[in-house]
């Protein structure tokens, strides 16, 4: 069914194809030029797919600034590695140090980009993490039960009152017994809709409440704005509600559904008290720039709102084959919604909706949602946009410009008289694209980045996985130019672009070191010591250019689980110490000024196992090492540590009892 579409389509879609691609598939690469020593005009933060990570880059250039470590350890910085980390990934599946990252969300005030926060979703086990603007690292992680597939996530409402979360997967509810037959789809499975509240000073996350749907697949969502602001968009397929071979099974109606929500009554009827408790596990993990440790806290309930106890809290839209992404235009009165196997784009209007709504012009009930009569809501159709569409991005000027899956290309068409007005091929198999501020009421315009999900012949050839890439489009005049190839780490899905001008002064340069409160903080040399409790052996450590306190440790025994704490002492922007010991098996850790990080390390044989700063941080940045002696289990070596000093061997015969370390 989905092949012969795709076939059929292809051939009527061939005179849209360059006939030699070279000259069109080049590019004017002078308009992404930026000078050595310039700057970039915009930060793009784009997720990273299977990796897990977030990445930062800049535009038009295209360069590569920044991996952010968010649902995937890394070995780079410690990021899930460290003592302090570690909580971080922890889920109410236990430490789970990978996921599958789709889409960002930048945080907003009054439908415009603050550069305060960007969200991001786990996909795989449902996690939102918040990443801190200032210091470009993940603040928080959210776990949220009763969901499978945390797709349509994380999108913001326009003052940052909510991220949401809908479930991919419907699947039995977290309090029943899931152990039932997969065949008993229909009466067991039920979706789930969250909406997190964000605090608008801290940023901190909390499960406001939920909403129980139909056993739906949810798979994209857009909050409202403007004119339609207190209301999300969220597009489902698997209206079906098929638990076998999808891809047929979920394509056998005409029509999915577009569910429309009015969260301002959600938000009354929870006030109402008509939410009902669910007991429930997840985990809620929390990063701390003060003690430089997170924590994670399992909790143990949400309240979730049964659409049966709520009239008019939402509705039902169909909407043409299986669609993908639902957008929200800048005004907020067009919603965009794109059937990935339909030959046309249907685009809402919110006043039509409204009116429907108190018309009554309704076409039925859907497992108890009201369906609103598609005509009634529809502002007009895209026709013949081309194949495949899957998500639409806005300049501000009227104009809207959609992805092509099937026909690799972005067509830009004009909101007000659904006008097809130009196309552009994209090098392949589009999946999202950006323009930046596009999701806003203000986008900033001027680019847009298409993200390929094929790149076939654009780049040198790695074996059998190709890069993955990102293509810079101008958007500034009336057709769209390419202009920039760039590859992307990891699978690039959303990404969302800001003004440089938003950010780039309130980076955090430093930690204070007078402000660290770390458990195990060494605030000068004179605090570096190294004590043992039971097999644990804990190392304050400091960290200064050029070297390590103490550098030499001895009576560390076999078996013994040593806990490096660095503190790096200094004060300096942009001078992180590394820290590396031979055996490792877990990571290096890296800290910033005025940070301290802990590495667990196992002493498991005899031997002398040299330790080192692993960042270049001056002339002297080989000279920052140090030695620790590992003795045999039942050894008279007493723990001792020091630094610059070389005193004759101590036995435990020559120090107090209980072989207490000494420094010197
Ligand atoms: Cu890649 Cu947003 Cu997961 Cu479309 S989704 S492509
Ligand atoms: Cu510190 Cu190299």
């Amino acid at each position: 069914m989905v092949l012969m579409v795709t076939s059929a389509c292809l051939v009527s879609m061939q005179s849209c194809k360059p006939k030699t691609a070279q000259s069109a598939a080049r590019g004017d690469a002078t308009k992404s030029f930026v000078a050595p020593g310039e700057y970039d005009e915009f930060y793009n933060i784009v997720s990273g797919g299977f990796n897990g990570q977030v990445a930062v880059y800049g535009i038009p250039s295209g360069r590569l600034f920044r991996i952010i470590p968010v649902f995937s350890q890394s070995p780079e910085s410690g990021y899930g590695f460290s003592e302090e980390t570690k909580p971080m990934l922890n889920t109410s599946h236990g430490f789970v140090p990978w996921d599958d990252q789709h889409h960002i969300a930048l945080s907003q005030t009054k439908g415009q980009h603050d550069g305060r926060w960007a969200f991001a979703n786990g996909n795989n086990t449902p996690r939102i993490a918040r990443i801190d603007l200032t210091t470009f690292r993940t603040s928080e992680i959210l776990e949220i039960p009763n969901s499978a597939g945390n797709h349509a996530s994380p999108f913001i409402t326009e003052n940052s009152e909510y991220v949401v979360a809908a479930t991919r997967f419907s699947v039995p509810l977290d309090d029943q017994n899931g152990d039932v037959p997969i065949n008993t789809y229909k009466q067991n499975f039920k979706g789930s809709i969250s909406f997190v509240s964000v605090n608008p000073t801290s940023g901190e996350m909390n499960i406001a409440f939920q909403i129980r749907t139909p056993g739906v697949n949810f798979d994209l969502s857009r909050a409202g704005k403007g004119k339609s602001h207190g209301w999300f968009f969220f597009s489902c397929y698997n209206s079906e509600k098929a638990n076998t071979l999808l891809e047929v099974n979920a394509s056998a109606k005409d029509k999915d559904f577009v569910l429309a929500v009015n969260w301002k009554k959600a938000e009354e009827y929870v006030k109402a008290g008509k939410a009902k408790k669910q007991a429930v596990k997840y985990a809620h993990n929390i990063y701390n720039e003060k003690t430089h440790t997170a924590s994670s806290t399992i909790q143990t309930e949400v309240v979730v709102l049964d659409p049966a106890d709520c009239p008019d809290m939402m509705y039902m839209i169909p909407c043409p084959k299986s669609p993908h992404g639902t957008d929200v235009d800048p005004t907020g009165e067009y919603i965009v919604a794109s059937g990935k196997l339909a030959a046309s784009i249907p685009v809402f209007s919110f006043t039509k909706l409204q009116k429907a709504i108190a018309d009554r012009a309704f076409d039925g009930v859907y497992d108890g949602i009201t369906v609103i009569k598609y005509e009634a809501a529809l502002h007009g159709e895209v026709v013949k946009p081309g194949l495949g569409p899957l998500h639409t991005e806005f300049d501000g000027k009227g104009n809207a410009y959609t992805s092509m899956f099937v026909s690799s290309e972005i067509v830009k068409w004009r909101l007000s008289d659904l006008e097809v007005l130009d196309r552009v091929d994209t090098y392949y198999a589009i999946g999202h694209l950006s323009v930046p501020g596009g999701p806003t009421a203000k986008p900033h315009g001027k680019y847009m980045i298409a993200y390929n999900k094929m790149t076939k012949d654009r780049y040198l050839p790695t074996g059998p996985e190709l890069t993955q890439s990102a293509q810079l489009y101008d958007i500034s005049g009336e057709k769209m130019k390419l202009i920039l190839d760039f590859p992307t780490t990891g699978e690039p899905h959303y990404a969302e672009a800001i003004p440089a001008a938003l950010i780039q002064d309130k980076q955090m340069k430093i930690f204070k070191i007078e402000e660290n409160t770390h458990a195990y903080v060494s605030k000068g040399e004179g605090q570096a010591k190294v004590e043992r409790n039971g097999n644990q052996v804990h190392v304050w450590m400091t960290a200064i250019r050029s070297h390590l306190t103490p550098d030499n440790i001895e009576g560390v025994i076999v078996g013994d689980e040593v806990y490096f704490h660095v503190t790096n002492l200094e004060q300096d922007w942009d001078v992180p110490h590394g820290f590396a010991i031979k055996g490792a098996n877990n990571a290096e850790i890296l800290i910033m000024p005025g940070e301290t990080q802990s590495l667990k390390w196992v002493a498991d044989r005899t031997g002398i196992f040299p330790f080192y700063c692993t960042d270049f941080c001056s002339a002297l940045h080989q000279e920052m090492s140090g030695y620790l002696r590992v003795s045999p289990v039942g050894s008279t070596v007493a723990l001792h540590f020091s630094t610059g000093t070389n005193k004759p061997v101590v036995s435990a015969d020559s120090v107090k009892p209980s072989g207490s370390a000494s420094g010197n």
